[in-house]
């Protein structure tokens, strides 16, 4: 009989599913924005919509090992005028007194849009905007709060997520991927508005560079951005971390600016039990964690995870040690 596998660490909550987790540390208070995963009928395809989530529901602890709150529903689908299914990962943002959370979701052409909806709770209810973010598309929005008080909005993913349709400039509704020797398809970058609603100047291309100064090539599966973009910064430097997908990594890559590029240095988490990645970095009480999700509660449906977290270490050289979700 094959062995069962021990996990590092246990789900944060068990009585709903939970993935994707955006974590931030707001008034020494934990909070985190994940995906709140649902059964559904809906067959597996590739386009991913048997995750077919229809609301956003926040975890809050005051320590590591302590109660986690899960306070509700935050925003729901129904409560979004342009939305009409599957609300992917999201993250959020605190500005003065004001919380922003950053979505994806299909419209009615079935197209990835991100919203932003306010509050003056981190965790809710949050009041959607009527639209969604000007000239915004794909999923797996971040937003980074830099030193100087600028935010910078990153987006994209690949396949289910639709980026690889957006290539021309335009939504093109079939699915156009670079040969394997060109450079990978790129997540985006800009700086948000002063409001935090809509772009303060046009995405650009997000750089990742392989160590010889050369970018990714999109058939280095091993390497290349999929999806779930993250950033923190750490003595000066901005790590850009990211799942690789089909290779089921979480990747990380360093550079001097927001901007990037930014420079491929290696595996932050291994595979773990599931089929997606997603993860985020924050630091809680002067210790660096790694958020992260896998399907240790539904016994490995991919799209039934729970939300997890365990500590990340930086070396003295500023590598980050990799980490395993499996203690064996
Ligand atoms: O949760 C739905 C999607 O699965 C996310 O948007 C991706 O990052 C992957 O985790």
């Amino acid at each position: 009989m094959a062995k069962e596998r021990e996990f590092a660490s246990d789900p944060l909550v068990s009585h709903i599913y939970t993935a994707d987790p955006s974590a931030h540390v707001w008034n020494d208070r934990l909070f985190i924005y994940p995906s709140h995963d649902i059964e559904t009928d809906i067959p597996m395809d590739d386009s991913g919509a048997h995750f077919a989530m229809r609301d956003y529901r926040v975890l809050s602890m005051d320590k590591v090992g302590g109660e986690v709150e899960e306070h509700g529903v935050a925003l729901d689908v129904e409560d979004v005028p342009w939305a009409k299914r599957q609300m992917w990962a999201p993250d959020a943002a605190k500005k003065g007194d004001k919380y922003y959370l950053y979505f994806p979701a299909k419209d009615e052409n079935d197209i990835f849009r991100i919203g932003v909806a306010v509050s003056d709770s981190p965790t809710g209810p949050f009041e959607a905007q009527p639209e969604p973010i000007a000239g915004s598309y794909s999923i797996d929005p971040t937003v980074y709060r830099d030193d100087d008080g600028e935010y910078y909005f990153y987006v994209g993913g690949i396949w289910g997520g639709q980026l690889q349709r957006w290539q021309t400039g335009e939504y093109v509704a079939e699915d156009a991927y670079p040969a394997d020797d060109e450079p990978a398809i790129a997540p985006l970058v800009a700086r948000l508005s002063d409001d935090m609603l809509s772009f303060a100047e046009e995405p650009k291309e997000v750089e990742l560079l392989d160590r010889d100064g050369t970018p990714i090539r999109a058939g280095d599966n091993e390497k290349r951005f999929f999806e779930a973009a993250w950033i923190h910064k750490y003595e000066d430097t901005y790590y850009f971390s990211y799942s690789t997908g089909d290779t089921h990594n979480i990747a990380y890559a360093t550079g001097d600016s927001p901007y990037g590029p930014f420079t491929y240095q290696g595996v932050i988490l291994e595979p773990v039990l599931g089929w997606t990645n997603h993860h985020s970095i924050a630091k809680f009480n002067d210790q660096w964690y790694l958020f992260y999700h896998d399907t240790e509660l539904s016994g490995g449906q991919t799209h039934l995870r729970n939300v997890k977290m365990m500590p990340l270490t930086h070396n003295e050289d500023g590598s980050i040690q990799t980490l395993n979700a499996f203690a064996d």
